[in-house]
């Protein structure tokens, strides 16, 4: 399927009678909407999976702070914060245990929206599992704890809506809202890897699969 084509109408769409959001006319160079790429009824009990064996927590930042989204990781390494910074380990900090392995249908799905958007080859060795209550979002900032660059990121939204807040490459660049519904996935690659991004504070909602939170899968190479 074309990157560009996506599905005339989704169930949630026909249920609610809303118009999916307009897309931008046009993204950031290397930067890619597949919208309805996901099937949101597939991943949600794989979530659930990998948070039977590590659970969601919400991380300590080096401030002393928390991070508003409770957050999760599968694959050979996760995404940690806590008094020394962030990194990426091998070991869940919460259970002393690896993390949980890549569901299969994870990997395939980073793989396949990846070579869609023209960056055939990715095999991600993580992925960080993001979830928002109503109210809580994520401010801007760079992804750059990973070795390789040139290799891009794919991002699953579901759950209750948001937007990404889309900046530049420089922290002072103002950001654009992109709206993103249950099933969506992007692809950063190339020159938009290093752009500063954010999530907009989750709305008041339900969705029938999710419930009252927004879910965000970010598949990365780490290592
Ligand atoms: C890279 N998460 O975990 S998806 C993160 O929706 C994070 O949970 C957000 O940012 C979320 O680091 C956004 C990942 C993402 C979004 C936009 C980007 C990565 C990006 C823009 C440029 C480069
Ligand atoms: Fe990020």
């Amino acid at each position: 399927m074309s990157p560009l084509h996506a599905p005339a109408a989704r169930l949630t769409d026909l249920l609610t009678g809303l118009e999916p959001p307009p897309a931008p006319a046009a993204l950031p160079e290397g930067m890619f909407l597949l919208r309805g790429r996901a099937d949101p009824a597939v991943l949600a009990p794989l979530i659930e999976t990998v948070a039977a064996t590590a659970p969601f927590r919400f991380m300590k930042t080096k401030r002393g702070g928390q991070l508003s989204a409770a957050m999760t990781s599968c694959g050979v390494c996760g995404w940690v914060s806590d008094r020394r910074g962030y990194r990426y380990e091998s070991i869940d900090p919460d259970t002393g245990r690896p993390w949980p392995t890549l569901p299969p249908a994870f990997r395939r799905l980073a793989a396949e929206a990846s070579a869609e958007a023209g960056f055939p080859g990715f095999e991600p060795d993580t992925c960080l599992i993001n979830r928002y209550a109503i109210g809580s979002g994520m401010g801007l900032h760079q992804d750059a704890d990973e070795r390789d660059f040139g290799q891009p990121i794919v991002s699953v939204s579901l759950g209750l809506p948001t937007a990404f807040l889309i900046g530049g490459a420089e922290r002072r660049d103002r950001p654009g809202p992109l709206p993103l519904q249950s099933g969506d996935v992007m692809v950063f690659g190339g020159p938009a890897r290093l752009l500063f991004h954010g999530v907009r504070p989750v709305k008041p909602g339900f969705d029938p699969l999710f419930g009252p939170f927004r879910y965000n899968l970010t598949f990365r190479r780490a290592r």
